[in-house]
């Protein structure tokens, strides 16, 4: 989130899309009804299911399921036509007025691709997708948004044709409601208006999941709602603490703090700083990740202590690297599992023969194991795999190790939520048996594989013996675990460059300003820093005060970065400092004190228009938000493309279909199917309950939970119903083009058909809670009928749609 839960009350509009918080997020809801109420807020949801949300939004839009780059490309055309973006905002504080390298060119030139397609590859070259520079290096602007290289103009070229018969076409959603919806959203283009958007898997899971995320990311910078109290770009994150270790380094590509993990190619320290610390020209911009040496340094003390010398590269040779061109996302390794590439595994707090797409091909792939550890809660279709529904344990090989662990009552430690805010939690009860926390499992591991490197030698022990683990013997104080992610000083230091001021050697360090390259200082997650300082644990705080009443509630918990409550608030002011919206202050620069008020700013620099002013975007390294894309994979500007398997044609760029650069896989096990098959004529989506928590392993052991909801469902339409002759409670078979599953129907109007291309979408939904081990006639995994088709940037599978059918038991 860049902004915070609390601050969804702030809001003027509230739009949910791709997300249903009132069942997935019911907390947030106390809020949303609070800006409804007092503020009058409106709230839009747009989902192909009328979701208990939708039940209490002011308007409901039904969508056909991976449609809505189409959806936000129309309202990105109807702000532009209708000129309602946010003037000042947008000139100031964005790129739309940077001109373009002519020989970009967009799938309006070529027929659905961008330059610099290799079919070959199935990849993009991005040499055109850059900026003009001029001879000081800034990229060259034209405020009037008239050249025909601005950023602004090839914007409202490339949704040219977005129109709103085109959009209605598309997603089927009647025109009026979408023309409505338009109208509330684009009605925040004003400086005291806002609109938030809540979002969560109904965007991610598709081919163009990240692109769905940018659409509307661009949508909120033409209306200038981001920075701001009641705006931003929401993401309504899932397990528990998923913020957390996202922020730790859970990801393949990045280390904690999203440092970029290392490549092969970058051979040295030396190299691997000069490749991802980014210049800047421009000279109001404050580039903060020019400070990466600092961070990525500070780590490796971190990790290897007194070890890491500026002589050695601080051990950077210690750390694995990842093979140029190569990924190493959830699919890639179950792919390497199945080719029998992998020989052990740990399944750790997760249960991917339920959870992953294309789940058949994850529980042969655990065939092929060696060993397999699962540490877990419960035994569970993982950990049971072999003795699963067509397996034969005596075929398989594969020995697997429980080790049961104590559940989150059952420890102390903190959880990072999605407003990023880091909250310290206290065991309530010891965990039972011989059950043990996590870090506990973990360290006893680690002591286990030291011991064997010191008694036994092998290939390349320094790494595993010079790792700095002083976190006890036997019970790891996961306080110290903490004080680490902080950061503290390695060396006396007499006086450091930021304040002029003494530290000792052990003190922590204050913030990561106070972060250096030369080894003074180590840091297990920079953006932590300033979480545990020598005036204590910060997220242990639970100070109820509200000064500003915008509900920051700055001295509850902590957040990243910095205890900032609303990133990139200093968008939220003009360029002298006055906040665009008085009632809704987040900051606001106090002249005659020369200082900024309100909550911590993106940097204490003075206001944009003033001497030694900066812009907003400070983590961008041109200080501005970035309409023109061009990191992605997939192009500077979300594109229409339908999902992979799809009943429909793609009737913006017919010649590409889906996602050009969309990543497949191609084992026997890999099945799937490019656009349609009269085979499967449906639409398949899968989705949560809130009776149930993800793959069940949790709630399908709960008896009340389970009588609430005992077993796998298909939601249908009532016409679909009746032409199939299916009664709720009748049990159906869902296939698609990976198999079967059964499930109970449940005929609801909550999904309706929408008319799409002059024909009926039936969308069928089914809950991906189950599987076969528990309850015995609860049903197995949707995910052995969804796609592992994947998003080229997050690699993340396409579960909110795919073709399947359906016909009675
Ligand atoms: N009770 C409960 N709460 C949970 C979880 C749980 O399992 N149970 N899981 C947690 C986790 S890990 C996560 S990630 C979050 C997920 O939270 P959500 O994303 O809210 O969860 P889903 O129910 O998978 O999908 C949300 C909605 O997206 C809609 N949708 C599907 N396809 C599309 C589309 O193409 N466009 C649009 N606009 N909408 C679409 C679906 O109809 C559905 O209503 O929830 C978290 N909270
Ligand atoms: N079809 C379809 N598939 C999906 C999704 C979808 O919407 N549709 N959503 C996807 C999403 S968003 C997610 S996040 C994944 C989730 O995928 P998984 O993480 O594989 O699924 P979970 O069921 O959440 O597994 C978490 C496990 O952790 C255990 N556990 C709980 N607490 C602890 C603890 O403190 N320590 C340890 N070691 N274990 C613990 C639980 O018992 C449970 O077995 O699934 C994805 N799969
Ligand atoms: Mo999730």
């Amino acid at each position: 989130m860049t902004n915070h839960w609390v601050d969804l009350k702030n809001a003027d509009v509230i739009i949910v899309m791709g997300g249903n918080p009132a069942e997935n997020h019911p907390i947030s809801m106390k809020w949303i009804l609070k800006a409804k109420k007092e503020r009058g807020a409106k709230l839009l949801v747009i989902d192909p299911k009328f979701t208990r949300t939708a039940s209490k939004a002011d308007l409901y839009v039904p969508i056909r399921p991976g449609t809505d780059i189409a959806f936000l490309g129309g309202l990105i055309k109807y702000i532009i036509d209708n000129e309602l973006y946010f003037k000042d905002y947008v000139i100031n504080y964005t790129d739309l007025s940077y001109l373009v390298d002519p020989n970009f060119k967009g799938p309006e030139d070529l027929d659905g691709y961008f330059s610099g397609y290799d079919p070959k590859t199935r990849k993009y070259d991005k040499a055109t997708w850059k900026y003009q520079l001029d001879e000081k290096g800034v990229p060259k602007k034209d405020p009037t948004l008239k050249d025909p290289n601005c950023v602004f103009q090839l914007l409202k070229k490339h949704y040219s044709r977005y129109t709103i018969d085109m959009v209605v076409e598309i997603t089927g959603a009647p025109k009026e409601k979408v023309l409505e919806a338009y109208k509330i959203i684009a009605s925040t283009g004003k400086p005291n208006k806002t609109a938030t958007i809540c979002y969560a898997m109904g965007w991610t899971q598709h081919t163009v999941g990240v692109q769905n995320i940018r659409a509307m990311s661009i949508i909120q910078l033409l209306l200038g709602n981001i920075g701001m109290a009641g705006g931003g770009v929401n993401a309504l994150r899932g397990e528990s603490n998923v913020q957390g270790s996202t922020d730790m380094g859970l990801l393949f590509h990045v280390l904690p703090g999203y440092l970029p993990t290392p490549k092969a190619s970058w051979v040295d320290l030396k190299t691997y700083i000069e490749v991802n610390t980014p210049k800047t020209a421009e000279p109001k911009s404050l580039n903060w990740w020019k400070n990466r040496p600092k961070y990525i340094v500070s780590l490796l003390k971190a990790f290897y202590g007194d070890y890491a010398t500026k002589e050695n590269d601080f051990c950077y040779s210690y750390l694995p690297k990842l093979d140029d061109n190569r990924t190493y996302s959830w699919y890639d390794i179950f792919d390497a599992m199945y080719k029998g590439k992998i020989k052990g595994f740990f399944a750790w707090g997760q249960n991917p023969a339920c959870s992953s797409a294309n789940a058949n091909k994850v529980r042969k792939a655990l065939a092929k194991l060696d060993w397999l550890v699962c540490v877990n809660l419960w035994d569970n279709e993982t950990s049971s795999f072999w003795k699963g529904p067509g397996m034969d344990p005596k075929k398989i090989k594969t020995e697997v190790f429980f080790l049961p662990c104590a559940s989150s009552v059952e420890k102390q430690g903190s959880i990072t939520n999605s407003g990023r805010l880091a909250q310290w939690r206290y065991k309530a009860v010891e965990p039972p048996g011989k059950c043990l926390p996590d870090a506990e499992i973990m360290n006893e591991l680690y002591h286990k594989i030291k011991e064997l490197y010191q008694k036994q030698g092998g290939v390349f022990p320094d790494p595993i013996l010079k790792l700095n683990w002083n976190y006890g013997d036997k019970h790891v104080d996961i306080e110290k675990v903490a004080k680490e992610i902080n950061g503290y000083y390695t060396k006396d230091v007499a006086s450091h460059p930021i304040d002029k001021k003494a530290y000792k050697k052990g003190q922590q360090v204050a913030s990561f300003v106070f972060l250096m390259d030369d080894g003074s200082t180590a840091c297990g997650n920079w953006i932590y820093s300033a979480a545990f300082t020598e005036a204590g644990n910060m997220m242990k705080r639970r100070g109820k005060e509200d000064p500003t009443g915008l509900g920051l509630y700055s001295n509850w918990a902590w957040c990243w970065p910095l205890n900032r409550r609303i990133i990139y608030n200093r968008a939220s002011v003009d360029p002298m400092g006055n906040p665009w919206d008085p009632q809704r202050p987040v900051i606001k620069w106090d002249a005659q004190n020369k200082k900024w008020v309100g909550d911590v700013p993106d940097g204490p620099q003075p206001p944009l228009a003033m001497e030694g002013g900066v812009l907003p975007f400070i983590m961008k390294p041109l200080g501005v938000g970035t309409i023109f894309g061009a990191g992605l994979a997939d192009g500077p500007f979300p594109t229409y493309y339908e999902p992979v398997e799809s009943p429909f044609k793609n009737l913006l760029y017919p010649k590409v279909h889906f996602n050009p650069v969309a990543r497949t896989y191609d084992s026997p096990d890999d099945k799937f199917v490019v656009g349609m098959d009269p085979k499967y004529p449906y639409v398949g989506t899968t989705y949560r309950v809130t009776e149930h928590w993800q793959t069940g392993v949790m709630t399908r052991h709960t008896p009340w939970l389970l009588e609430l909801e005992p077993q796998i469902f298909a939601e249908i339409d009532p016409e679909l119903a009746k032409e199939k002759g299916i009664k709720s409670g009748d049990k159906v078979i869902v296939s698609s083009p990976r198999g079967e599953i059964w499930a109970i129907a449940i005929v609801t109007e909550r999904i309706r058909p929408l008319i799409v291309q002059g024909k009926k979408c039936h969308v069928i939904g089914i809950p991906w809670h189950y599987g076969w081990k528990f309850p015995k006639n609860g049903g197995d995994s949707a995910n052995l009928i969804t796609p592992n088709v994947v998003d080229p940037n997050t690699f993340i599978q396409e579960t909110k749609c795919f073709i399947v059918n359906i016909r009675k038991a």
